[in-house]
């Protein structure tokens, strides 16, 4: 298979040349290299889309899938985790959908090391509501809700996440198909709560595509201290002096959500749980 057996016929709205259509070309590659090598079938692959241009990705791949509400994409998934363990989840969210609606949702994804993808796509932007700060705008950005420039500093959601353990935590650029579709791979296949925020610039409302590739330069995995290192050093602000590192900070194992609380073994201790249909679900809690 090859990454068009994901497509759609669902037209595609994001603005053209918009940066998100090279996520998606990275996630449909990743997802048809995983299918090719036997680690995971296509009907394994189970989507989670918050609210915002991130979520449209959503339609464009032909995989099951759930829209939450804003902000709500990790519990969406852990109860898909739960409910099913043998699915393949990935989680799309943006930066306000993480980081301002979901912050909370965000912290315990890390913490309950759930096995599940978790993709941030950050444009410090509001975009679908045309452009507000969100929690990863620079100091000082003018947008719609910040005329005289914003007050508020950043949040790091990758030092947000290193402390509140998750297991695989990396950084890509939208634009670097090649280094992108490799770290979604590797973090298809950790077990474990994996985040990779993807740098994607908005073209519309915030475009910083020059000044990404010109900042950024490649790291390796360390330890936690080293990695926390390498992601405090760069806070999202936009002064000449900094560089932005890219690439796995951090990668280790530790007992999944699912592991913890024995999924597996409730699975097996009722596998002739009655399968419902959809409309007799619709019909009980209607
Ligand atoms: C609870 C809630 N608050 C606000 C909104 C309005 N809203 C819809 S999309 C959006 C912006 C999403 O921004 P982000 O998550 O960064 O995604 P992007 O559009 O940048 O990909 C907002 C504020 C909403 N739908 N629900
Ligand atoms: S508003 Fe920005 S993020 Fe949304 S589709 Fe257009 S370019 Fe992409
Ligand atoms: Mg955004």
């Amino acid at each position: 298979m090859n990454a068009n057996d994901f497509n759609t016929p669902v037209p595609n709205t994001w603005c053209p040349g918009c940066t998100n259509f090279m996520i998606l070309a990275a996630v449909k590659k990743a997802m048809a290299d995983l299918v090719n090598e036997g680690a995971c079938k296509k009907e394994q692959f189970t989507c989670v889309a918050g609210i915002g241009c991130h979520a449209k990705i959503y339609d464009y791949f032909d995989i099951n899938g759930f829209y939450g509400l804003h902000g709500r994409v990790p519990p969406v998934m852990a109860g898909i985790r739960l409910a099913n363990p043998n699915l393949k989840v990935l989680g799309f969210s943006g930066d306000g959908d993480a980081l301002a609606e979901g912050m909370a949702h965000f912290i315990h994804f890390c913490r309950y090391n759930l096995d599940a993808t978790y993709l941030l796509h950050n444009n410090q932007i509001f975009a679908l509501t045309t452009g507000q700060v969100t929690p990863t705008s620079e100091p000082g950005a003018v947008a719609k809700s910040t005329p005289h420039g914003s007050p508020f500093r950043p949040i790091n959601p990758v030092v947000l996440a290193l402390e509140s353990g998750a297991t695989f935590v990396a950084r890509e650029y939208a634009l670097d198909l090649q280094n992108l579709t490799a770290t979604l791979k590797r973090a298809m296949k950790h077990k474990g709560a994996a985040l990779v925020e993807i740098l994607q610039p908005c073209i519309t409302f915030k475009d910083v595509r020059e000044f990404v590739k010109d900042k950024m330069y490649r790291i390796e995995p360390s330890d936690l201290e080293g990695a926390l290192k390498n992601a405090r050093s760069w806070n999202y602000t936009k002064e000449d002096s900094i560089r932005i590192p890219v690439g796995v900070f951090y990668e280790t194992q530790y007992p999944t959500l699912e592991e913890k609380v024995g999924v597996k073994v409730w699975h097996e201790a009722y596998p002739e749980r009655p399968q419902r249909s959809t409309e007799e679900l619709w019909e009980r809690f209607k």
